[in-house]
């Protein structure tokens, strides 16, 4: 985990070795923190560490799914995977890239919303399927986990960030590159509703008014109102008319129990595969009540 007294500039990717795409996903999971005054010298370093080899040549993937050769360090960011050669080039087939197979699909979410609603608990429960009942406020960190949905493989990059950060660049950093977002909130918390409001008018800025990015309104905490409904401030209602507000569809969850988690990034999943297919393919944006 970063460690949280580490400046906030500080970010995480997963180095792997160059090899083909057969390799083992357990060395996917290998990570190194990179901090402001890291030099381009010691991540080569500390990367041929952690993996047991050389470290002389670094690749990222590019949006479309091809990797390119990097040299500084500031071309990378939180979350992602960098593929470290011992000087030879990327193993990727003749036009240079990854060959892309149906299983190479990713997806890149950021979990928002206001501090304490659960985004930690929610993130962690899908990607390691604990609870937590203590965790740092103040990590940002991001995690990865490939999922199978509909028969197809996925590799969804999760980026659980820091809410009670109100820097709205920071803001802007976490909801700009990504393909959907979870917007979080806590049934028993009213205000925790409003906070997304500002959350979504960035996205609006970001993304455009009107675009059909996908995002799923997520009503966490649902086992405090299940055992005492007096505990619930924001109605099954109420939380329907906002997703439909935002374009969103709504899932109410409990991260304490697991009630609903995996539905919630299924859904998602399943809204960026409609985004991303031709216009007379898509289907209904919202709103799906759980
Ligand atoms: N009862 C209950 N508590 C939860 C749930 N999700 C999170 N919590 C608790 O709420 C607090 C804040 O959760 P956390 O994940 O750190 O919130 P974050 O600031 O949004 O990341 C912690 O004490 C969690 O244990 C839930 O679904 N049910
Ligand atoms: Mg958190």
């Amino acid at each position: 985990m970063l460690n949280p007294n580490q400046d906030t500039d500080t970010f995480r990717v997963f180095i792997r070795k160059n090899q083909n795409s057969s390799s083992n996903e357990e060395s996917n999971q290998v990570y190194i923190d990179i901090t402001p005054k890291m030099k381009w010298k010691q991540f080569l370093k500390a990367s041929g560490k952690k993996l047991g080899i050389k470290a002389v040549n670094v690749y990222v993937p590019t949006r479309g799914g091809n990797y390119n050769e990097i040299k500084f360090l500031d071309e990378l960011k939180n979350g992602d995977i960098v593929v470290i050669s011992e000087g030879e080039d990327f193993n990727g087939g003749k036009n240079g890239g990854m060959k892309r197979k149906a299983s190479d699909e990713k997806v890149f979410v950021s979990v928002l919303g206001a501090g304490g609603v659960g985004k930690s608990a929610l993130t962690l429960r899908f990607v390691r399927n604990f609870f937590v009942q203590d965790w740092d406020p103040t990590i940002e960190d991001a995690y990865r986990k490939q999922v199978q949905v509909d028969g197809k493989s996925c590799n969804l990059e999760l980026l659980d960030t820091a809410g009670q950060d109100d820097y709205e660049a920071l803001r802007h950093t976490w909801m700009t590159d990504r393909d959907a977002y979870i917007f979080v909130f806590s049934v028993d918390k009213a205000a925790s509703l409003d906070e997304l409001n500002s959350f979504f008018e960035l996205h609006e800025r970001i993304n455009g008014k009107g675009s059909n990015f996908p995002i799923i309104l997520v009503g966490n905490k649902k086992d405090l109102t299940d055992e005492n409904p007096g505990e619930r401030k924001v109605s099954l209602n109420e939380g329907r008319k906002r997703a439909e507000r935002f374009g969103a569809t709504y899932i109410e969850t409990s991260a304490a129990n697991g009630e609903h988690v995996n539905h919630v990034f299924e859904t998602l999943i399943r809204k960026v595969r409609q985004k991303g297919a031709p216009a007379n393919q898509v289907g209904p944006q919202c709103c799906n009540i759980m």
